[in-house]
């Protein structure tokens, strides 16, 4: 016998699953080349599920974390495509709920990575509550999607085996290429030092913030933990910093006043891309 239909109210969605630890459709060891031409036409194609500005959420399954992934920028439109072009895929086979924010260092002053890296955190928040931020250079492809970009226990160093060092870390307090704090280790360090000018030292002084409050830098299998570097020559003005030495030895007396706390800079422009959220910035230049 049919039973007659109670009425014609469509069921309720069912909320989703939260996304599993080990996401199913990872693939492990990639091929990474940056010989053939790529087109943002073509990676917008070939990400279709990707949103305005350079969201994604997967369809099947609720993330534990909202991630907002910072990459510092002047100047390498040819190093984003291949990012864009690599890293979308990476990111949705990982199940990661993410937005991408390039920060744009505006004019021709000396570059300075960790100041845009904290404007990157504090306009990310503008947007939608991260709880996650992953920093990343604009030339830095993973070789692995075994290497999470979530946050983790305890600050994490995703790019721990760069092929420019020999798939090895340079040192052992090495933080440099692509790091990931959540919002509640980012704000325990006050952030990354405004201070450092031209190339070298900001990561050091990470570090230093990491260990001087406790915290211990975790990081992949070395296996799996490797990158490959887009080949370039030293840009303009971000020549290395003669001060970095110097400094590195002073975060101890430096990081509560510079940091996250003090942050100045003024906002030009934001636009929403189909692949990312451009954010061009005036930071202004060394005293
Ligand atoms: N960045 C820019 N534009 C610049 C400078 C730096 O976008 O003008 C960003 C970019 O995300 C880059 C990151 O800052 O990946 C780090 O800067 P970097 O690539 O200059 O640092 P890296 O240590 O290279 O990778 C140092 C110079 C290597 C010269 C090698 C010559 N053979």
């Amino acid at each position: 016998s049919t039973k007659p239909e109670a009425n014609h109210t469509p069921p309720t969605p069912k909320p989703l699953p939260p996304c599993p630890e080990v996401p199913p459709g990872l693939v492990g060891r990639l091929l990474i080349e940056f010989s053939s031409q790529i087109t943002l036409e073509r990676v917008q194609r070939e990400n279709p599920n990707v949103t305005e500005g350079g969201k994604y959420t997967p369809s099947d399954c609720r993330p534990k974390q909202k991630v907002a992934i910072i990459i510092p920028f002047r100047h390498r439109d040819n190093h984003l495509k291949y990012w864009l072009h690599y890293l979308h895929p990476v990111l949705r086979r990982q199940k990661i709920g993410y937005g991408i924010f390039i920060i744009n260092q505006l004019g021709e002053d000396t570059f300075n990575r960790a100041k845009l890296l904290n404007v990157g955190y504090t306009e990310a928040l503008k947007d939608a509550e991260y709880d996650c931020f992953i920093f990343s250079d604009v030339d830095l492809i993973p070789m692995d999607d075994r290497n999470l970009y979530h946050c983790y226990d305890q600050p994490r160093h995703f790019a721990i085996a760069m092929d420019k060092f020999g798939f090895r870390l340079p040192y052992a307090g090495y933080f440099g290429g692509v790091s990931g704090l959540s919002k509640k280790q980012f704000l325990k360090i006050n952030g990354f030092p405004n201070e450092y000018w031209g190339w070298g030292g900001e990561d050091d002084d990470i570090y230093n913030r990491i260990t001087l409050n406790g915290m211990k830098v975790s990081r992949p299998d070395v296996r799996i933990g490797r990158y490959r570097m887009i080949k370039h020559e030293r840009d303009k003005h971000n020549e290395p910093n003669p001060q970095r030495f110097s400094k590195i030895q002073n975060t101890k007396n430096t990081m509560r006043k510079d940091g996250i706390s003090s942050l100045m800079y003024r906002v030009v422009s934001v636009k929403k891309y189909p692949l990312y959220t451009n954010i061009s910035v005036e930071i202004g230049k060394p005293p």
